[in-house]
């Protein structure tokens, strides 16, 4: 089984609110539905929110510490993520690809200690049913926070330990992480090799968010990849893309 994370920023223009790079999204889907002719039977696929999801969020100052309790803002957020989730499954529909949607806000919490709960049990039985279930960042009840946002890549890390994905690949903007020349690191199996790299960047909310996913990721049992759009074919296909993480090395 493989966990497929489609980066908002890919599928999205960020610049301008609630707008689809609808280029990347199609390419995106002819990948998926391609390796869902050849060799794959079993993918989840995961989306962000690029720019569904996050302008809402941070108009009502919503983010995954701060909730809200106000069911107007908590529509609005969970709404444009909803709204991107039909755009994508729209995309692979189109291309015969049995996409459905899993939408967390109906599904999953956060409990008192802000550990995310997920349940699986309707991902593994759509996956068993022939169906590609698909996922996104959204919001979630979160005990004694009302309600506050769960990012993709925290689905990703949740639905690949609890399905024991053999794979898990993250679709970004960069084409790996990388080092301080900006070439891509090939392999990383211990965060204290990169610690400093992914320190030394300009970029620090960029930076934050290399660190923790490769943090998390290293977390994980199964390989996890991170690369960009154009290695999203040979990713699928089972090649070595961008940056491989593997803790088990
Ligand atoms: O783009 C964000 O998901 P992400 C979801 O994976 C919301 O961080 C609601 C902003």
């Amino acid at each position: 089984m493989i966990v497929l994370k489609l980066g908002g920023s890919v599928i999205t223009d960020k610049d301008r609110p609630e707008t689809l790079d609808g280029e990347a999204l199609e390419r995106a889907a002819d990948a998926v539905a391609a390796a869902l002719d050849g060799d794959i039977d079993d993918l989840v696929v995961v989306h962000g929110g690029g720019s569904f999801g996050h302008h809402n969020a941070s108009e009502h100052g919503v983010t995954t510490t701060e909730g809200t309790r106000d069911a107007g803002a908590a529509l609005d957020i969970h709404g444009a993520m909803t709204t991107l989730n039909r755009f994508v499954l729209g995309r692979l529909l189109e291309r015969g690809v049995e996409a459905v949607p899993v939408h967390p806000f109906s599904a999953a919490h956060r409990d008192a200690e802000s550990d995310l709960e997920l349940p699986t049990g309707q991902v593994a039985t759509l996956l068993a049913e022939g169906f590609v279930p698909v996922l996104h960042g959204d919001l979630v009840a979160h005990a004694g926070a009302g309600a506050t946002v769960v990012s993709g890549d925290e689905l990703v890390a949740a639905l690949a330990r609890d399905l024991e994905a053999e794979r898990i690949g993250l679709c970004s903007t960069v084409p790996g992480v990388l080092d301080d020349e900006d070439r891509v690191i090939d392999r990383i199996s211990d965060y204290d090799d990169v610690e400093a790299v992914l320190g030394e960047s300009e970029a620090t909310d960029v930076t934050g968010g290399m660190a923790a996913k490769v943090q998390a990721l290293l977390a994980l049992e199964a390989e996890a990849s991170i690369f960009g759009l154009e290695e999203l074919d040979a990713f699928l296909a089972g090649d070595e893309s961008g940056t491989t993480i593997d803790s088990s090395e």
